[in-house]
């Protein structure tokens, strides 16, 4: 029996108002033509199906076309939620999905029904070969008790100990109702020692919130989701799927991969799947002049046309840097080559400081804790600074750790 892991599809995501559906569409061409040609049986995806809780009509088609095609092809599924999935939204056509041979869990049905979310799987002739335990993004109700006036700390502390007893509770509950075949778990959730990319939006307070791996090590096998590049927590045992696509600059030089595991008498058998690359992401850094080299030697390797983050450093105000850009812009579209983020910095702010700093930040892309950096600033105190920081830091992680 073949199972694919898969995580962190973010269907909708946009950078820089670029969207990234195309890259999706090429990668469920590749994905359909894989699981066709390899006989793969399930299907598992580990949350982050969508950017947003709300998903655009667009992404949302995208979704349920990819699933029609999936089940045309008798491989079955089992998708359960992220942080940025609405459960609500997931479960919905939970039953209609259910016919197509595709289990949905959005939500955490509660401490008193844990068997609601342990799956077994089937291969072709009908014999259970495995069970999974469909984790989705556990809710800070589920988790731990909020006090008043709780550090980070004590927040961080209560977490762990929280993700330790649940997950305690999911592995000691799937041996006992399926003693005899292999435990899978799929969760959505960030472990401890694990690597994060610019692009992984959640907020996050150093690694502080990182869970330990060996509370995580209640299964045979535990396949994750929310860490873009699919690194190892446990070799072998834990592992994280990655997402199909690059999704930011800073995972560009990453090679994407599903997870593959094959069950024989009850062995489980990782290896990684290489998926193609469809774009790149560059970014270019330096002086007018440095950047001006870097773009004469980049050069669009694939499908889709590069994305270009471009920051340019000059010492001292040139009125010149804009046209440039704005020749640029021409120049390398015959190179198949898009600039989507810019920012120039003229470091003598003795002129304008508003105007030498040119920025072109769109709101929506701006990340909380960037707009209230910006906000504070201005202030001097630097004690004051660190110390109203940290205060936003701590709303900020209750509030994210407590959205549907
Ligand atoms: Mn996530």
């Amino acid at each position: 029996m073949k199972i694919l892991i898969t995580a962190d599809w973010h269907l909708g995501k946009r950078l820089h108002m670029e969207d990234f559906s195309i890259d999706m569409e090429k990668f469920f061409q590749w994905l359909l033509v894989y699981i066709k040609e390899n006989e793969v049986d399930y299907l598992l995806l580990a949350g982050d199906v969508f950017d947003q809780n709300n998903p655009s009509n667009e992404a949302s088609k995208q979704y349920y076309d990819f699933l029609v095609k999936l089940s045309r092809l008798g491989c079955k599924a089992i998708i359960t939620s992220g942080n940025h999935d609405s459960p609500s939204f997931l479960d919905t056509p939970s039953s209609l999905l259910q016919s197509l041979g595709i289990t949905v869990v959005g939500k955490f049905p509660g401490h008193d029904h844990i068997e609601k979310i342990l799956i077994p799987i089937e291969d072709k002739l009908g014999k259970n070969k495995a069970v999974i335990a469909a984790i989705p993004f556990l809710q800070d109700r589920y988790i731990r008790q909020v006090g008043e006036n709780e550090g980070i700390k004590t927040i961080d502390a209560k977490i762990k100990e929280g993700m330790r007893k649940i997950f305690m509770e999911i592995g000691n509950e799937t041996k006992r109702l399926y003693p005899k075949i292999p435990h899978i778990g799929m969760a959505h959730l960030h472990a401890q020692g694990t690597t994060i990319s610019e692009a992984e939006r959640e907020i996050q307070i150093g690694n502080e919130l990182g869970i330990p791996s060996d509370a995580l090590d209640q299964f045979d096998y535990l396949g994750l989701g929310h860490i873009h590049t699919g690194q190892p927590v446990i070799d072998g045992r834990i592992h994280y799927a990655s997402s199909p696509i690059s999704l930011g600059f800073s995972e560009n030089n990453y090679k994407h991969k599903v997870i593959q595991l094959e069950i024989t008498d009850g062995n489980i058998k990782q290896t990684f799947v290489p998926i193609p690359k469809f774009r790149s992401l560059y970014q270019l850094k330096g002086s007018m002049q440095e950047v001006e080299e870097q773009l004469s030697g980049t050069s669009c390797k694939y499908d889709l046309t590069a994305l270009l983050d471009i920051y340019i450093d000059e010492p001292s105000y040139d009125a010149n840097v804009m046209l440039k850009v704005e020749n640029w812009k021409q120049e390398i579209k015959e190179k198949n080559l898009n600039i989507v983020n810019l920012k120039v910095n003229f470091r003598d702010k003795s002129g304008s400081r508003r105007l030498s700093t040119i920025q072109q930040n769109r709101v929506n892309e701006l990340e909380p804790k960037a707009v209230f950096e910006k906000l504070i600033e201005e202030r001097k105190d630097e004690n004051e600074k660190a110390a109203l920081l940290e205060i936003f830091n701590t709303i900020l992680a209750d509030a994210t750790q407590q959205q549907p």
